[in-house]
């Protein structure tokens, strides 16, 4: 049994998306990173940078292991199953590039466009147009792996399509169209339907609000720095 720490974001759906694709047996702790979840001790042992997606798999035959960041997650989780990740040398080191480009590039200048189109307060003209174009950039990026390619590594579907997809999937509510991208958007309509990904996309779905952050939801998601540990003690 593998214990998920979730929340329903684009980073949270990329393992809810591979733990369906296995059929592994897992429980889902919502992680309500919104009223600060991430911060209690026992979550940063798992993940000491408190950011979710997180698990504990008590599925060895020894202790429990923990696993942070959606990469190493995935990562674990084709090796462990021996599956979405190729069995050869260069496919398997083509796999870890595209895992470190989405979370040093694409998923980081994601979430910051994020911030500033659903949740910065006043006019950050220079920010959005600085993230909009990196999200861009990063779409280009996929573009021309994709024009010779069904998926991020060739012919087969990979953990490195499913670490790439979740931030395409909302390039619309983040203001972005993908006109300009015709294989990238070909990818994105052809993972759509798988119904792994359906329901990994739907996973917890209720635990959203629907509204926006409170000032104390505010307080907590983005007024962190390295005092954020005197919240512990
Ligand atoms: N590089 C990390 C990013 C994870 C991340 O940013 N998670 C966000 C939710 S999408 C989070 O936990 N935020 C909590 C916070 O900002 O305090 C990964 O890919 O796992």
């Amino acid at each position: 049994m593998i214990d998920f720490y979730y929340w329903p974001t684009p980073n949270g759906w990329k393992v809810a998306i591979m733990l369906e694709e296995l059929g592994a047996a897992y429980k889902v702790t919502p992680l309500n990173i919104g009223k600060g979840d991430q911060f209690s001790p026992d979550f940063m042992a798992v993940s000491p940078n408190s950011r979710m997606p997180a698990i504990v798999d008590h599925g060895g035959s020894g202790q429990p292991t923990t696993v942070f960041e959606s990469g190493a997650i995935l990562f674990y989780l084709a090796e462990k199953h021996g599956r979405f990740v190729p069995n050869n040398p260069n496919g398997r080191k083509e796999a870890m590039e595209w895992l470190f480009w989405q979370t040093g590039n694409q998923g980081p200048m994601a979430g910051q466009l994020s911030h500033f189109i659903n949740y910065a307060q006043g006019d950050h003209v220079y920010s959005e147009t600085r993230y909009a174009n990196e999200f861009d950039r990063c779409l280009g990026v996929l573009e021309r792996r994709l024009e010779t390619r069904e998926f991020v590594l060739g012919d087969e579907y990979s953990i490195a399509d499913m670490i790439c997809w979740p931030w395409v999937l909302i390039a619309k509510p983040l203001g972005r169209s993908l006109d300009e991208f015709p294989s990238v958007s070909r990818w994105r309509n052809t993972i759509k339907v798988r119904s792994a990904v359906q329901k990994g996309v739907a996973l917890g779905k209720e635990y959203r609000s629907g509204t926006a952050p409170s000032e104390a939801e505010r307080a907590i998601l983005f007024g962190q720095s390295v005092k954020i540990k005197a919240r512990l003690t």
